[in-house]
């Protein structure tokens, strides 16, 4: 049998994992590693410029492909730079194997140079982590760490990794593990059949019928059976904000996506339902608004391979544990040999009063009263300039909602952004993780002059390894976000909120060695933005002036119901 180093062994598993890239920083505890890494071209290391950026390209690149993304950290500020992007992912339930450096086994705990607890730390956010102990036992960790990440509901795994167990002079054998058994860890592989026979017993005799789905759709790879299931009900189907592109957004049945930002017709219709078949979504507090006010008329069928997300905040009837693809594909079967059909007369009705609903209020925004560009009209160009087909990543604010609203998704694993955590500095190194293993898709990053300053450093990383992302700032001179929030709870009173002495975008990334340009007319949008995808080979930020005054409707009104929202500044439901 070979014998490796476990510095060898750590990049030996990576590749035999499958790994192509890696996203990291060194640092003296993982010395060991990065010079096994230096001796071999199999796993490329990406050096970002801040271990933030690294987990958000490995988080991106799971989101994109639904395989499990790896950042390699080095201990103390390395870890705890990491941090954020782990539990950005932790909330979004992204697969990911975060590798941390730590110090010597004999000086945990003696407070030694760049140690700290990472398995403390990063318990809470973590699905699972490993703190080795043998270096022969490291390919099984890795193994497991992988399993982990991407199997059951997916979420980051942490290996803390203390420096004697790389020293390169000690060598044992290396067997990559073909199997994984872990008797206390054991994900669910299909629903329960009654329960899922009742719950299409249920969607067969729905007349006001909603299917509300969310990212477990996506990262459960079942957007073709919801698609199917969905056309043989003719039912409306609802994206959370993690879940779009999970239904195609330019069908007739989407009726956008629902909460907080969600459209007229997707919260009033979640609202009067008689049955919501939910799927892959938890119910979080930016969908339900007040859970006691929740849907009053509705039953609910909730399928969702964690158990633990099913009747957390909101009462399921039919729970079913399993996963979406599964599931939704034994409904397909069921129904199409069922010999009870659908209520078209019901049905009728329902998309009459949605089809109402949507004319009366659906996707409204006003561009006549200013001269000012709006944002929303920078994302419809968008949409239109890649027909709805590039990887969209965001940042967070107002533009990641307008983003939301006005980009029509067609496709799964395409909209890449913060949901849970709502992490201001992921759209960039996102948009870096997609490019770097996409390279002929078009990828752009949608974000705010505030977002995009978290890690702006990050654009010389775009230009060592050449990665021609397109960025979007929808400069409104402001966290728009938090402005937004000021005009309607705080009587305008703008605590902190403008953004003073921003530099010049298009001079900043030149320095960096891109493309910049400054777009500050609505006549001047469609060509710029067109000139901009034509750069193929170019890194192109768009500085694009928007309205600083605009606010993101529909909005729902806090502790209501689905259906109580703000549509304009002084028109509420
Ligand atoms: C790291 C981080 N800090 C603070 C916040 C709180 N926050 C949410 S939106 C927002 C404003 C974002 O401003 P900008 O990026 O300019 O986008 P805009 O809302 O103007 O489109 C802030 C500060 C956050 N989400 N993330």
């Amino acid at each position: 049998m070979e014998l490796l180093s476990g510095a060898e062994m750590v990049v030996r598993a990576l590749k035999d994992e499958g790994v192509q890239y890696i996203y990291g920083y060194p640092g003296g505890s993982l010395l060991h590693v990065y010079d096994a890494l230096f001796q071999q071209e199999d796993v490329q290391h990406i050096l970002v410029r801040h271990e933030q950026a690294a987990t958000h390209m490995a988080d991106a690149y799971a989101r994109a492909t639904g395989k499990a993304g790896v950042a390699l950290v080095t201990s103390g500020p390395g870890a705890t730079n990491a941090v954020t992007g782990i539990a950005t992912a932790f909330m979004d339930s992204i697969p990911m194997v975060v590798i941390t450096g730590q110090v010597m086994s004999h000086l945990i705990g003696e407070d030694a140079f760049q140690e700290t607890d990472m398995l403390g730390i990063s318990r809470p956010i973590v699905k699972h982590n490993f703190s080795v102990q043998r270096p022969e036992d490291i390919p099984a960790i890795v193994r497991k760490a992988f399993h982990i990440a991407e199997s059951g509901r997916p979420g980051p795994v942490v290996i803390d990794l203390p420096k004697d167990m790389t020293t390169p002079t000690e060598r044992y054998p290396y067997e990559f593990p073909k199997h994984v058994k872990m008797r206390s860890y054991s994900p669910i592989t299909r629903g329960h059949s009654g329960q899922i026979k009742k719950a299409t017993d249920m969607l067969l005799a729905a007349k006001r019928p909603v299917i509300y789905t969310g990212g477990g759709v996506i990262m459960g790879d079942a957007s073709t059976e919801l698609t199917e299931l969905a056309k043989l009900l003719n039912f409306p189907v609802t994206n959370t904000l993690m879940g779009l592109g999970g239904y195609p957004g330019t069908d007739r049945q989407f009726i956008g996506m629902l909460g907080m930002h969600g459209s007229y017709e997707a919260n009033m219709a979640m609202h009067h339902a008689d049955l919501i078949l939910a799927v892959g979504a938890r119910f979080d507090d930016r969908v339900t608004n007040a859970c006691d006010k929740f849907c009053p008329t509705a039953k609910i069928v909730h399928i969702d391979i964690d158990p633990a997300s099913i009747s957390k905040t909101i009462q399921a009837d039919v729970p079913i544990v399993g996963p979406a693809k599964v599931v939704l594909e034994e409904m397909v079967q069921l129904v199409k040999g069922s010999k009870k059909q659908p209520d078209q007369d019901a049905l009728h009705a329902w998309w009459q009063q949605i089809d109402e609903w949507r004319q009366r209020h659906g996707g409204r925004y006003r561009t006549d009263d200013s001269a000012l560009m709006k944002p929303q009209q920078v994302i419809e160009m968008l949409s239109q300039v890649t027909n709805g087909n590039a990887f969209v990543t965001s940042d967070v604010g107002q533009h990641q909602m307008f983003a939301a609203q006005y980009y029509k998704f067609n496709k799964p694993n395409r909209w890449i952004n913060s949901g849970g955590l709502g992490t201001m500095g992921f759209g960039l190194p996102a948009a870096m993780g997609v490019k770097m293993n996409f390279p002929d898709d078009d990828v752009v990053c949608v974000t705010g002059e505030g977002s995009i300053q978290m890690n702006i450093q990050e654009l010389s990383t775009c230009n060592q390894y050449d990665l021609p992302v397109k960025i979007l700032c929808l400069n409104n001179q402001s966290l728009g976000m938090v402005r937004q929030w000021q005009d309607m709870n705080y009587e305008s009173r703008h605590s902190q909120s403008y953004m003073q002495s921003l530099p010049d975008f298009v001079k900043l990334v030149e320095a960096y060695g891109h493309v910049g340009m400054k777009v500050e007319k609505y006549s001047d949008l469609e060509g710029a933005m067109r000139e901009a995808f034509a750069l193929k080979d170019r890194l192109v930020f768009m500085d694009i002036a928007v309205d600083p005054f605009e606010h993101v409707y529909p909005m729902q009104v806090p502790r209501g119901s689905m259906r109580d929202m703000w549509l304009t500044k002084t028109e509420r439901t």
